[in-house]
């Protein structure tokens, strides 16, 4: 009983978070870049610029809005150092992966998910030849790894589209962005599969709807742009399944959502119905790409609203025949909604909702829910039957070294227990098929809701702060050793 054998225990990053040395060795800018940190309750701003006049500015980066991200007759831009940008050094995995690849295996990963940096393979997305440094970076990651046996599982997509599609094609809203991600997919594909079996296109697809710039690279993510981009970005990820089982037919490419189960406040149907609204805005996508067809509740949502997509027949016939292999998610909370007061007072893991008065939160108010994993990976497997992976669930929490020197995270051990118990019930008596468990920010790095240093999730410290100042000087948590023994026991130790 419990995990199978070939469980695969380990953890997750994505390159703008983690690597750092954002314009090294010919990488490019990518929208994560020209985002500044948002630490102590502040949003997190994109800098601007006006091409034409020289002036410069930030406008606050606001979830859930469609609204521009920057003013009409701007570019998103690096303008000067006044701004703090938190990808451009990161947790410095670009000159520490050799430190930090050991300290993994040391901690017993099977596993470890991070993401190709786009704009450091082609730094503008359109070069005639890639950057070859950037691949060499990769080729030397996934060697360490193959040392100490530790299976990749590579994003090829993780809000890191380069700046420069999101400037002149308004990013994935353009069809062009099919042709030039199957370009950059098929090589770096063809140059890994010996080492890399494991792929997801596009990190939490569905957050396109709360978050465009990120998910999109749309600058203007107005409702039919939103749409539009997400279409080319199924289109795009089913022809990267067929292509990948034409290189290597032992390639596995999963799709990735950001899935929190959806509570009624209260038994009131019309808490129900919007319970099950918010839940199908973000099945749709899992839908599309592991159903392999448009939800009718979402066609008519389109009909209703006269968003008309530029589309193709072909495009219907990859989508449904090049699904997924398999559906991963991350899941760090659940979301609990209700029609009565009409207005939503608290947000968690990019969407909003109101607070669950049986659950207690984080610093961040996210709810800490101790079904909502088996919840999700139930609802999940039932509708799809499809093989899952957990690639993010994690407790973000400032950590405090004490007196010893030492970081005693109980909190976070609580809640990965809690989690993992939730998952295990869903494996051992519900009988879900789960591929693995990844803990999202396994080392510490730069939040992407946030661009916080400090609100860490990881088994390992960085010294590194919100003002980006640091050592940069990694330190096991206690809860390093304690996810050891989970990963040694295969996850009887709980
Ligand atoms: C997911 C993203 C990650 C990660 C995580 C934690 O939405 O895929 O990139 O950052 O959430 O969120 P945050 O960093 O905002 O705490």
């Amino acid at each position: 009983m419990g995990f199978n054998q070939k469980f695969l225990w380990g953890g997750a990053t994505a390159a703008n978070q983690y690597e750092g040395a954002y314009l090294e060795d010919g990488k490019g800018l990518s929208t994560a870049d020209v985002m500044t940190n948002g630490s102590y309750g502040k949003p997190r701003k994109v800098t601007w610029k006006n091409l034409k006049t020289g002036a410069t500015g930030a406008k606050d980066f606001l979830f859930g809005s469609g609204q521009r991200v920057v003013p009409e007759g701007t570019v998103p831009a690096v303008i000067d150092q006044k701004y703090y940008y938190p990808s451009h050094e990161a947790s410095d995995f670009y000159h520490h992966y050799q430190e930090d690849i050991k300290l993994f295996a040391e901690i017993g990963f099977k596993t470890f998910r991070m993401s190709i940096n786009w704009s450091r393979i082609f730094p503008t997305g359109e070069e005639k030849k890639p950057n070859q440094k950037g691949l060499e970076f990769y080729d030397k990651v996934f060697n360490e790894l193959k040392k100490y046996n530790i299976e990749p599982l590579v994003t090829l997509s993780h809000y890191e589209t380069p700046l420069h599609l999101a400037i002149k094609y308004n990013g994935w809203e353009s069809r062009k962005l099919i042709e030039l991600f199957m370009r950059y997919a098929k090589l770096v594909i063809n140059r890994y599969h010996d080492r890399v079996k494991y792929w997801l296109t596009f990190n939490e697809i569905n957050c396109m709807d709360v978050n465009p710039f990120l998910a999109g690279g749309l600058i203007d993510g107005s409702k039919e742009k939103r749409a539009q981009a997400a279409h080319n970005q199924f289109v795009a990820s089913a022809m990267t399944v067929k292509m990948a089982h034409e290189i290597d037919p032992e390639l596995k490419v999963g799709e990735m959502i950001a899935y929190s189960p959806v509570y009624a406040l209260t038994s009131d149907p019309s808490d129900q119905l919007a319970a099950m609204k918010m839940m199908q805005d973000t099945l749709f996508y899992a839908d599309v790409q592991t159903g392999g067809f448009y939800s009718d509740y979402k066609l008519q949502e389109y009909k209703r609203e006269h968003i008309k997509l530029n589309d193709t027949p072909k495009d219907y016939e990859l989508i449904n025949n090049f699904r997924a292999d398999f559906l991963s998610f991350s899941c760090y909370t659940s979301n609990t909604v209700t029609t009565h007061n009409g207005e939503t007072d608290f947000s968690a893991n990019l969407q909003a909702g109101v607070k669950n008065p049986y659950l207690e939160t984080n610093d961040w108010g996210w709810a800490l829910d101790p079904n909502s994993l088996r919840i999700a990976l139930n609802t999940l497997y039932d509708r799809y039957h499809k093989p899952l992976w957990i690639v993010e669930n994690g407790l973000g929490a400032i950590d405090k070294i004490n007196e010893n020197g030492k970081i005693e995270d109980d909190y976070r051990i609580k809640y990965l227990k809690m989690n993992l118990k939730s998952m295990l019930d869903a494996v051992e008596k519900d009988g879900v098929d789960l591929m693995g468990y990844t803990m999202w920010g396994c080392i510490d790095l730069v939040s992407a809701g946030t661009g916080e240093m400090d609100k860490r999730y990881g088994l390992i410290y960085v010294d590194k702060h919100n003002d980006g100042k640091g050592t940069y000087k990694r330190m096991l948590k206690k809860s390093a050793y304690w996810y050891k023994n989970v990963i040694e026991t295969n996850g009887q130790s709980l």
